[in-house]
């Protein structure tokens, strides 16, 4: 099985990549609307049919990326039906599967934090991923969407603690930076809800925690329902050329495209002088700017047209990318696999030898 867990770190959300590595075929679960584009290059990278984002509620402090990704990569979208949301593919109820090639999660009804809170366990019980019903040594909060702390408590204890204690628990957020825990140490150690404390004990927590609302909370809520829809459909890709953006979070293009459009670009050759002059060659046109004058030398670079940075593989010149898009250029990309691919493929070389 492929497991990927990914974070978002405006709203300290989790978001979770399973795939069955035979089909390729995979799930999503949580998807964050302002990381899609870091989601659909992993899913590309890595060579996967996105069959389903499962949602596990609708959520106060962030939209969900999965109408996006419906758009990008035909998933198909999933939540509870006791959400209340509209435009899913498919409104859940407990009990049900959701595969992905051999593997497939079970629905489990844990509504307390929201009505609609479902949690979502791996087939072999080895995993459950927990949303905010169960938090690591914590709880979502009861205090709106229908929050109840006696619902929350009773889901937890039938639904999850019912669970093997060896079973791994992925939350959908985590405000200090832990990844995981496990259904037995949370029985033991969770500060709220474990197995010594008491309902009545639960509740007087859960009314006196104090939170101030979610800062997205009215942005998020009204969008989730509508599960992620964005009110305009701008297309968020830059249009001066079809790049392609790596999980790495980088804007790349193909060699291809840049030869055919060499005199509309300004191509940054990142590399040192003896490289530049050396046996590789460089690009027609190419302006010598090693990475380390960059910041120096920029000003001498037109803003308002493209620019593509150059080094010998790629990597050098991602960071000048990088850098460049920092300072405010807004049309950069690196070309993919720098000079070695460009003469791997024939293309035009100044200097160099053969
Ligand atoms: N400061 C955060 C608050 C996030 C928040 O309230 N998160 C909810 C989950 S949607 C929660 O239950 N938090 C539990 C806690 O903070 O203990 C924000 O503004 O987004
Ligand atoms: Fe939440």
């Amino acid at each position: 099985m492929i497991f990927r867990q990914l974070f978002d770190q405006q709203s300290s959300t989790y978001t979770y990549l399973l795939a069955d590595a035979q089909s390729r075929d995979a799930l999503l679960i949580d998807p964050v609307f302002e990381q899609a584009r870091r989601d659909v290059a992993l899913v590309e990278e890595l060579g996967l049919n996105l069959r389903w984002t499962l949602e596990t509620h609708v959520h106060a402090d962030h939209v969900t990326g999965a109408w996006l990704l419906r758009e990008r990569l035909g998933s198909r979208i999933a939540i509870s039906r006791a959400s209340g949301a509209r435009g899913a593919d498919r409104y859940l109820e407990a009990g049900e599967k959701i595969e992905a090639g051999k593997r497939f999660v079970e629905v489990r009804a844990t509504p307390g934090h929201t009505a609609g809170c479902l949690s979502y366990v791996l087939d072999a019980r080895s995993l459950v991923f927990t949303g905010d019903a169960l938090l690591i040594r914590g709880c979502g909060r009861t205090d709106f969407q229908q929050g109840d702390p006696r619902t929350l408590f009773r889901s937890v204890r039938a639904e999850l603690f019912s669970l093997p204690g060896a079973c791994l628990v992925y939350p959908g957020h985590d405000y200090r930076g832990l990844t995981a825990t496990s259904i037995g140490e949370e029985k033991l150690h969770n500060p709220r809800l474990a197995e010594s404390i008491g309902e009545e004990d639960f509740v007087g927590y859960m009314q006196h925690l104090g939170l101030a609302h979610p800062k997205a909370m009215e942005q998020a809520v009204p969008a989730n329902l509508e599960c992620g829809k964005p009110e305009k459909t701008t297309s968020q890709n830059p249009e001066w050329a079809p790049l392609t953006y790596t999980f790495a979070g980088i804007w790349e293009v193909q060699p291809t495209w840049l030869e055919e459009h060499l005199r509309e670009v300004q191509v940054v050759d990142v590399r040192e002088p003896a490289e530049f002059d050396g046996p590789l060659g460089h690009v027609p046109g190419a302006r010598l700017v090693p990475l380390g004058l960059l910041n120096e030398k920029m000003s001498s670079l037109e803003k308002a047209r493209p620019v593509v940075t150059v080094c010998r593989s790629g990597a050098r010149s991602a960071q000048a990318s990088v850098i460049l898009g920092a300072a405010g250029f807004a049309k950069v990309a690196n070309l993919a696999g720098g000079m070695l691919r460009w003469r791997a493929q024939r293309f035009p070389v100044d200097g160099g030898t053969e």
